[in-house]
């Protein structure tokens, strides 16, 4: 396919750009760290979004080099950040099944963490539910186990959207959940959404884990999440994703 044939093309010149999106703690407003989020740059039409090379992503091989090219990227701006003494909390970088399949993914990040000097506290690891499904659900485990002795955290994405299955967060080693988008978009008009988002914000404090509210566009929206007990939030309301340069500028780190 034409977005196949673009993907190619990306990985071939190294077009990719992340884009970063705070993670910003409501009652202080302080970041406490960033979502790395693919961009790429087009020679003529300029930055373009994942969805541009969306299929990419369920093409094993390509999105290895993808999630590859990404963790280059994000740790070469971690690193010059970090030379700068500029903290920038803890980043993620997403990683899809194709990547957590491969037996020595979670060494070779472990090893490229070091090589750039960028502490594993300092990095985290978001997956979807989808890399629990399927054939190779041993294999994921032992590369979230080995993210886990060596410091890095596990953020899953979207929950509640996939085929959640609560044994998920007993069986692997989950440190945050964020809750999809779609029912925060609507926390604060719908009462299912409410219900699930309530649900959820309780479900991730028993187990003791972080729960970040994504997508939240509005105070009404933040108010609503702080008065649930969820403190953590991205979205528009606290930052667009943006990049490297940008979130030097608006840390006030800029040279
Ligand atoms: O970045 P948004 O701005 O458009 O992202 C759209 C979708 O693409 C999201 O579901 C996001 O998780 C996914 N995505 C963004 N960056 C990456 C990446 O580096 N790797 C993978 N696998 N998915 C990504
Ligand atoms: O699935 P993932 O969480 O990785 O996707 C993040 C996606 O959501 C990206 O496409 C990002 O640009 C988008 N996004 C981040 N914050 C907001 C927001 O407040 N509103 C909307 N509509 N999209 C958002
Ligand atoms: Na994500």
């Amino acid at each position: 396919s034409s977005m196949i044939h673009m993907a190619r093309q990306v990985i071939a010149e190294r077009l990719v750009e992340p884009y970063y999106q705070p993670k910003v703690d409501m009652r202080s407003g302080q970041v406490l760290g960033y979502e790395a989020l693919l961009r790429w740059q087009h020679p003529r039409l300029g930055v373009q979004a994942p969805a541009t090379i969306a299929a990419a992503f369920e093409h094993g091989e390509l999105a290895i080099r993808l999630t590859d090219l990404m963790l280059d990227a994000v740790l070469h701006d971690m690193a010059t950040w970090l030379r700068m003494g500029f903290d920038p909390g803890r980043v993620a970088v997403n990683a899809s099944a194709a990547d957590l399949l491969q037996a020595d993914f979670a060494d070779h990040v472990l090893a490229r963490l070091d090589q750039h000097g960028v502490p594993a506290q300092n990095f985290e690891i978001e997956v979807t539910e989808s890399v629990f499904l399927g054939r190779g659900a041993d294999q994921v485990a032992r590369a979230l186990d080995r993210f886990a002795r060596g410091g890095v955290r596990i953020a899953l994405d979207d929950f509640g959207t996939g085929f959640a299955s609560l044994s998920h967060l007993k069986q692997y080693p989950v440190n945050v959940l964020k809750i999809d988008r779609s029912f925060v978009s609507h926390v604060d008009s719908d009462a299912g959404d409410a219900a699930i988002v309530d649900a959820v914000i309780k479900l991730g404090s028993s187990f003791r884990m972080e729960v970040v509210a994504e997508g939240v566009e509005t105070a009404e929206q933040a108010a609503l999440l702080l008065q649930h007990g969820c403190h953590i939030a991205q979205g528009y309301h606290y930052g667009r994703p943006q990049p490297a340069a940008s979130v030097l500028a608006a840390r006030g780190a800029a040279p």
